[in-house]
């Protein structure tokens, strides 16, 4: 079989087989999942690391376990980089992921059964913003408000009467799925009346405010900012709790002991790099790219007849109506692409009259791209591709040869940390 690496020391067939398929399949494909990125080399050596052996229950100079003086330094920087790079008064870089870190958020700030304002989940609110099939649905009594699907704008005085009537103990913004920015002043106004705290979840966009490319909650008085350190921020998988000094124990706690145990301190230090990455100016320009190329990539996708939702994008994301575009369910127009080799995820639109498996919509972003450094002449065309496969369906002709002008565009940039014939670039 052949393979991107000069050797791989893993001693078994079947894991070994996947790892280089799925470096092919990475490298020979557009990622247009908007919260997927490539790592930095860097990470993904220290990914594979002796950290990853360690044991670290507790806070630098606070463990429950010896042999810590690594691991506090570790710990140490990335916290204060995270400070400094979001400025915020206190961070938390132990949460797994992104879920355990809202989790963490809500259960250390509130008490179960309160109430939290979000939006809507079919708006492009997150899962763990209160879907009713997860346990934070279940434990908190969510409230929605909505967006308007013609440009994504939120009526704040609707809002406004919203918290009023449901006096929420928190007013909770941020997305997985929607393509425009947030007005945290006026959410911050509404939860002041209210007496609520604020939380943003930036997960999907935390680079694009690192770079100060999108604006930064923290600037307009938020208590929380949360966001996942893997998308836009291309570090590990893990998640960064931001919040104010005068919170700072009740967040500390909930992550450990209250809901996680031993932190992943391998991937600690990936974010660590990250976060020092992400304040230079290469990310910055990085960062302007991944905004251009969404809205290159956009115009393209509208130029050829895509019906997009709000009819544009302000940040790194849209979202095609496939359903208003050609007719196709946002499955079928995944997996369509898919056999193009570009890589998206079916969505849910405003108000989907669909299922969330065979939805309206796909999802698109441009981060995974970017860092390849694709640009302006690259979003043309694929938007061409896009556009192409979804209104030749069935049609495989076409659909063949878009499939190999697109892998041989792909080949042009390689993915960091995979390179035909060696390990890393
Ligand atoms: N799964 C991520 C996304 O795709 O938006 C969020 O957790």
């Amino acid at each position: 079989m052949p393979s991107f690496r000069n050797e791989l020391s893993i001693n078994d067939q079947e894991i070994a087989a996947a790892l280089v398929g799925e470096e092919r399949r990475q490298q020979d494909g557009v990622e247009l999942i908007p919260s997927e990125n490539y790592t930095y080399p860097e990470v993904l050596e220290l990914l594979g690391s002796v950290f990853t052996n360690k044991y670290s229950e507790g806070y630098p100079g606070r463990r429950y376990y010896g042999g810590q003086q690594y691991t506090d330094d570790v710990e140490n920087l990335a916290r204060q980089r995270a400070c400094s790079l979001f400025r915020a008064e206190h961070a938390n870089v132990q949460p797994l992921s992104g879920s355990p870190m809202n989790q963490a958020v809500y259960l250390g700030l509130l008490q179960p059964g309160d109430t939290i304002l979000a939006m809507d989940l079919s708006h492009g609110g997150h899962l763990t913003h209160g879907a009713p099939v997860s346990h934070m649905g279940r434990l908190f009594n969510f409230v929605r408000y909505k967006t308007a699907p013609s440009n994504g704008a939120i009526d704040f005085d609707e809002l406004r009467a919203i918290a009023r009537e449901a006096r929420p103990k928190m007013v909770l913004c941020g997305y997985s799925s929607y393509p425009r920015d947030l007005d945290y002043a006026a959410f911050k106004n509404i939860a002041d009346e209210v007496g609520a705290l604020t939380m943003a979840d930036v997960s999907h966009y935390g680079g694009l405010v690192a770079a100060n490319v999108m604006r930064n909650p923290l600037d307009a008085g938020f208590d929380v900012m949360t966001t996942t350190s893997h998308k836009t921020l291309r570090g590990p998988r893990g998640g960064i709790i931001l919040c104010r000094k005068e919170n700072a124990g009740r967040i500390d706690a909930s992550v450990f002991p209250g809901l996680q145990g031993g932190p992943h301190m391998n991937v600690v230090a990936g974010t660590a790099v990250t976060l020092k990455k992400a304040a230079t100016s290469d990310f910055q320009l990085y960062a302007r790219q991944v905004l251009r190329n969404a809205k290159v990539l956009a115009g393209a996708l509208m130029e050829r007849g895509m019906k997009l939702v709000t009819d544009g994008t302000d940040n790194h994301m849209m979202v095609v109506d496939t359903i208003a575009s050609v007719g196709l369910d946002g499955r079928a127009a995944e997996d369509l692409l898919e056999a193009i080799a570009i890589t998206t995820n079916k969505q849910v639109i405003p108000d989907d009259p669909r299922p969330p498996l065979r939805p309206s919509g796909i999802r698109i972003g441009t981060p995974a791209a970017t860092t390849r450094g694709m640009g302006d002449s690259e979003m043309h065309r694929i938007g061409e591709f896009i556009a192409g496969a979804l209104q030749a369906s069935g049609d495989d002709a076409i659909l063949a040869r878009l499939r190999s002008e697109c892998i041989e565009m792909c080949r042009a940039f390689p993915v960091p940390g995979v390179v035909s014939g060696s390990r890393s670039n």
